[in-house]
C-alpha cells in the first residue's frame, strides 16, 4: 500500500498528465474533429480526423476503374494510420460516386467542400467531370489531385496547344501525365514501330476522347501518316455498325480511338466483324481488363497506351501490390491504382508538412495551407518520384504501350514523348 503522501503525488501527476493530454487533443482538434471512438481500419493515427475525399465512377460501366481508385486511396489512408505518418492525425476516406457524369461530380464537390474535415480529394477519373469540379474546389481552396485526368487544358488552360499556357486553378494537381504527351507517344509507336501508315480516327466527342484523338492525329500527320477517315460516335449507344462499315471501306490499316473501354470494346469487335482485320489503338481510357472482355477474341493485337510504367513490374510498387492483395479488395486496382495511392499520399505528405510547420497541430486555414504545401511535395511513390510542376502536372511523364495477347494486356515498351 502506498503512503498517503505518495498517493497525493501520484494523483497530482495523473491530473497533470490528463490535463496535458486534453490540451494536446484540444489544440489538435481546433480544425479537425475528434474521432476517439472510431475503431477498425481507420484507427491508429491519432485524435484528429482528416478526411480524404474520393470522387470517381463507383457504379456504371466505368466502375472498374473507379473502384480501383477508391480502394487504392483507402489503402493509402490505412497505411498512413498504421504507420502514424502524421502523428495525432487519423485519416478517413469519404468516397463519392460521380457515375462519370459532370453534374454528379459537381454535386459531390459541393458536398465534400461542406465537410470541414476534408483537406484533400483524389479524383475524378474523367476529364469532363474534372471540368465541372475544379472551380468548386478552388473557391474553397480545397486540394484536388486526379490520378487519371489526362486532358491538357485542365492544368495548362485552353490555349495550351500553341498559345500561352496558363494554369486555371492552383488547387488542381494530377499524378497522371497528359494527352499532350500520350497522343504523340502513341502516334510514334503506331507509325514507327507498328509500321501503320493509314489511320481511321474515331472519338466519343468527350473532353478526354476528342482531345486525345486530336493530339494523336497531329503527330501521326507530322510523321507522314495518312488519315483514311474520321468519325465521332455516340457514347450512349453500343451499335457502331455504321462506323465499322466506313472503316472497312476506307482502306485504313489501323484505327485510333479516343474514348473509354465501354465503347472501345464493342467498337473493336464490330470493326473486325465488318471485315476490317486491323488493330484498334486507344489511350489509358481503354486500358482495362473489361476492354478485353468486351472486344472478345478478335481483340487480340489491339493496342493501348497507358500512364506510367506497368505497376506490377515496378520495384517501387512491390509493397503496394502486396498490401493491396492482402487487404482483400474485391476489385483490381486497374490502370490508376498506383497513381491513386500516390495522389492520396501526396495529400498525406501535404497535411504532414502543414502540421509540422504549425507546432504539431492543424492551423485554422488548413485547406489553403495544405493546397500550398502540395505544390512542393516530393517523395518516392508507388509509380516513381512524385512531384508537380508549375502547372500542377506530374513531373513523371512515363507511358507504356500494351497489346492484347492471350486474353490479357501485355506491356510492349515504356518511354515518353520528347517532341
Ligand atoms: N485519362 C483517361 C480517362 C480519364 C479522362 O481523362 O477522362
Amino acid at each position: 500500500m502506498p503512503g498517503k503522501g505518495l498517493l497525493i503525488v501520484r494523483q497530482r501527476s495523473l491530473i497533470a498528465i490528463t490535463a496535458a493530454l486534453a490540451a494536446g487533443a484540444l489544440t489538435l482538434t481546433a480544425c479537425g474533429s475528434r474521432d476517439e471512438d472510431k475503431g477498425g481500419s481507420d484507427a491508429g493515427g491519432g485524435g484528429t480526423t482528416v478526411v480524404i475525399g474520393v470522387d470517381a465512377p463507383l457504379t456504371g460501366d466505368l466502375s472498374a476503374l473507379g473502384l480501383g481508385i477508391k480502394n487504392s486511396v483507402d489503402l493509402a489512408a490505412k497505411t498512413a494510420n498504421k504507420e502514424k505518418t502524421v502523428p495525432g492525425v487519423t485519416f478517413k476516406v469519404e468516397a463519392k460516386d460521380d457515375q462519370a457524369q459532370p453534374s454528379s461530380g459537381q454535386a459531390n464537390a459541393t458536398t465534400l467542400v461542406a465537410n470541414k474535415d476534408v483537406l484533400g480529394v483524389v479524383g475524378p477519373l474523367n476529364s469532363s467531370v474534372a471540368e465541372s469540379m475544379q472551380k468548386v474546389f478552388d473557391d474553397a481552396k480545397l486540394l484536388e489531385i486526379s490520378p487519371a485526368n489526362t486532358n491538357p487544358a485542365l492544368t495548362q488552360g485552353t490555349e495550351w496547344n500553341g498559345g500561352t499556357k496558363a494554369r486555371p486553378y492552383k488547387s488542381y494537381f494530377r499524378t497522371a501525365t497528359t494527352d499532350a504527351i500520350q497522343g504523340p507517344f502513341a502516334a510514334q509507336y503506331v507509325f514507327n514501330k507498328a509500321k501503320k501508315k493509314k489511320v481511321f480516327v474515331i472519338d466519343d466527342k468527350k473532353t478526354y476522347g476528342a482531345g486525345l484523338a486530336a493530339t494523336f492525329t497531329d503527330e501521326f500527320k507530322k510523321l507522314g501518316g495518312k488519315i483514311a477517315g474520321t468519325e465521332h460516335i455516340d457514347p450512349d449507344t453500343k451499335d457502331f455498325s455504321a462506323v465499322a462499315t466506313k472503316v472497312k471501306s476506307s482502306g485504313a490499316d489501323v484505327v485510333y480511338y479516343g474514348g473509354e473501354y465501354p465503347q472501345a470494346g464493342p467498337l473493336s469487335k464490330q470493326i473486325k466483324a465488318a471485315g476490317a482485320k486491323i488493330p484498334v489503338v486507344g489511350g489509358d481510357g481503354i486500358y482495362s481488363a473489361d476492354f478485353i472482355k468486351l472486344a472478345g477474341a478478335s481483340g487480340t493485337g489491339d493496342l493501348a497506351t497507358s500512364v506510367g510504367a506497368p505497376v506490377e513490374d515496378l520495384p517501387s510498387a512491390k509493397e503496394f501490390v502486396a498490401n493491396y492483395k492482402a487487404a482483400g479488395y474485391k476489385e483490381a486496382f486497374e490502370a490508376y491504382g498506383g497513381y491513386s495511392y500516390d495522389s492520396a499520399w501526396a495529400i498525406i505528405e501535404a497535411v504532414k508538412k502543414v502540421v509540422e510547420d504549425n507546432d504539431g497541430k492543424l492551423p485554422s486555414d488548413a485547406r489553403a495551407k495544405v493546397t500550398a504545401a502540395a505544390q512542393n511535395v516530393s517523395f518516392d511513390g508507388v509509380t516513381g518520384k512524385v512531384s508537380f510542376d508549375e502547372f500542377g502536372d506530374a513531373t513523371n511523364k512515363q507511358l507504356t504501350v500494351y497489346s492484347v495477347e492471350g486474353g490479357t494486356w501485355k506491356a510492349i515498351e515504356s518511354g515518353t514523348y520528347t517532341g
